[in-house]
């Protein structure tokens, strides 16, 4: 149960603008473009995918005026908590009771455990109602269990069977919605009419292609880091004794890192896909933060905020071999794992795994505090993704750069103090109030989603393009899930996965960043953009991410002044 507070009262009545096309809901039909990407996918996609292969892109147009009978729909929240959750929820259910009122929501239980298990509840106006434009996954929960055993998929059917559902939606990110490309193709080979959809959601914006311009979820989390850096800044300046090493969830992408830079101009910020491009060494991360540190002191600065991506550590060529290696050991089939969690002091699990690693890994991880070798031991994600969430890469940076800035003390090329702060931003912006951006983006993918059900149209990820610019002209249209996929490793195996989407360097956000940032070393350009703002005008209330205005306008540099 949730008390609204009366900001929140204020926002159950927002009404998110939609997009003008929208307008004509009942007369929309989908137009196909005609494309062949067959040849360009994968073969075992193209094996595994023989039901839905055949699938083209596609845009709704106004057309032919019918009449629409009544469509039952599940939704399913999978994977981390995304701001505009409820509001694709909310499209989703004004879009079918407008197509015919006797439509039916249905909502699964925390995440996809909730269709293996079959717990549905019905989603109500009256139960709606006090979560529109609201934050997090509470209405009915999220979670992370992965539909994948024979039997599991059996249990999906019945499940939806049970409800003749007519769609499902699957609110995910790279991992569900790879999962809702199986389930769309399982339930068509068993004859099932439950149409799947995914929608677009994850906070790391790695969820993104030529059909997805971004995940929701990307703004809101990025403009409530932002406001808390753009504060640490302006404490930073204030007090001027501590350096703060801000490490970003993120995952493997640095969106969000990047994004929230050119919001608030730090001193120093590691992009992982730059450190990955040029083999930066972990040595080399040290020593770029340590000479930025003794140039700070030279002018009497002893202060400043450095941005890491939570996924740096992967990035870094020789720490993302040992996290291949320590993968293939750990999967969950393999005996390593229990071997580990079976000594309990810390040296011995770490003298276990040391030896069976390669040289230079047994290297790598001798370099890292033994907080950081236990944590990199931990347990994988459904997924068999290492829990970078988890590993404290602030305090490791802390902890070495320590060592180096002593190192120069004693030979006299350093000559300040260091007073070091770790904070990790993630889940405070994975479920506050959605912006405007992300209430009406989702608000719009919802009402997209019925329109694909209403259509039969299964395996279909959700669009809503042009978001830079005004709502109204927004555009709408579906993307089959296959033409996003490749083959990763997973668990020690090669499988078919929705491809994740790393910065782009060749980028315009990119170049803007890497012209400025320079800049920002020494002079202290520091931007506070403030908390979110839902209400007054609209360049302030409904801005877009800054990286999804550099990508789609004519912007060659920030686009707003410094405060110096
Ligand atoms: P999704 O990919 O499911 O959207 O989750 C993103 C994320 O918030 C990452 O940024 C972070 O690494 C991870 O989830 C944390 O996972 P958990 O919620 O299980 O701690």
């Amino acid at each position: 149960m949730r008390i609204h507070s009366s900001l929140q009262k204020r926002r159950l009545a927002y009404l998110p603008r939609l997009p003008e096309i929208l307008r004509s809901l009942t007369r929309l039909v989908p137009l196909f473009e005609a494309e062949n990407h067959e040849n360009e996918l994968p073969l075992p996609v193209v094996q595994l995918f023989s039901k839905t292969i055949d699938q083209q892109l596609l845009r709704f147009v106004e057309g032919e005026n019918k009449t629409h009978r009544p469509l039952n729909v599940g939704v399913v929240f999978s994977g981390g908590q995304a701001s505009g959750g409820h509001n694709v929820i909310s499209g989703l259910f004004d879009a079918l009771k407008l197509l015919n009122p006797e439509s039916k929501v249905f909502g699964f239980l925390n995440g996809p455990a909730g269709i293996i298990n079959n717990q549905s509840m019905e989603i109500t106006a009256e139960i709606l109602k006090n979560f529109r434009n609201l934050g997090g996954f509470d209405l009915i929960g999220s979670g992370r269990t992965k539909i994948e055993s024979p039997d599991q998929f059996q249990a999906a059917l019945k499940a939806v069977q049970g409800l003749h559902l007519d769609g499902l939606l699957i609110i995910g990110g790279d991992d569900s919605n790879t999962n809702a490309a199986f389930l769309a193709e399982y339930f068509l080979a068993k004859g099932c009419k439950t149409c799947v959809v995914g929608i677009p959601k994850t906070i790391d914006g790695d969820l993104k292609n030529e059909s997805i311009e971004v995940s929701f979820g990307f703004d809101t989390a990025c403009k409530t880091f932002s406001q808390t850096i753009g504060s640490i800044l302006t404490d930073c300046l204030s007090a001027k004794k501590y350096y703060f090493f801000i490490k970003l969830m993120g995952r493997s992408a640095s969106h969000i890192t990047l994004e929230c830079a050119l919001q608030t101009h730090p001193n120093l910020t590691f992009i992982g896909e730059e450190i990955a491009a040029q083999q930066k060494t972990l040595k080399d991360i040290v020593r770029q933060i340590t000479d930025m540190i003794c140039l700070r002191a030279e002018k009497k600065k002893n202060y400043g905020v450095i941005l890491i991506p939570e996924g740096l550590i992967e990035f870094i060529p020789e720490v993302k071999t040992l996290i291949q290696e320590l993968n293939t050991l750990l999967a969950s089939s393999l005996p390593h794992l229990k071997e580990i969690e079976a000594r309990p002091k810390a040296s011995d699990k770490i003298e276990y795994i040391i030896k069976k690693l390669s040289i230079p890994s047994q290297e790598c991880f001798s370099l890292l505090t033994q907080d950081i070798q236990l944590q990199l031991l931990m347990g994988r994600d459904p997924h068999g993704n290492v829990q970078v969430a988890k590993i404290e890469t602030e305090r490791l940076l802390i902890a070495l750069v320590s060592q180096a800035l002593a190192q120069r003390k004693k030979t006299g090329t350093y000559v300040g103090n260091f007073s070091a702060q770790p904070l990790f931003y993630g889940y405070e912006g994975r479920s506050c109030l959605p912006s405007n951006f992300d209430s009406q983006y989702c608000y719009a993918l919802g009402h997209v989603a019925a329109l694909l059900v209403n259509a039969k149209l299964t395996g279909y990820m959700s669009c809503v393009t042009d978001l830079s610019l005004p709502v109204e002209q927004w555009g709408i249209g579906a993307t089959p899930l296959i033409k996003m996929m490749g083959m990763e490793e997973r668990n020690g195996e090669l499988k078919p996965v929705i491809q994740k989407s790393l910065v782009n360097l060749q980028g315009k956000p990119f170049a803007i960043f890497s012209q400025e940032r320079d800049k920002w070393i020494l002079e202290d350009l520091y931007c506070d953009p403030g908390p979110i703002q839902f209400f007054g005008a609209r360049d302030e209330t409904d801005q877009i991410p800054l990286t999804l205005e550099y990508e789609y306008s004519r912007h060659t540099h920030l686009s707003f002044s410094h405060t110096s």
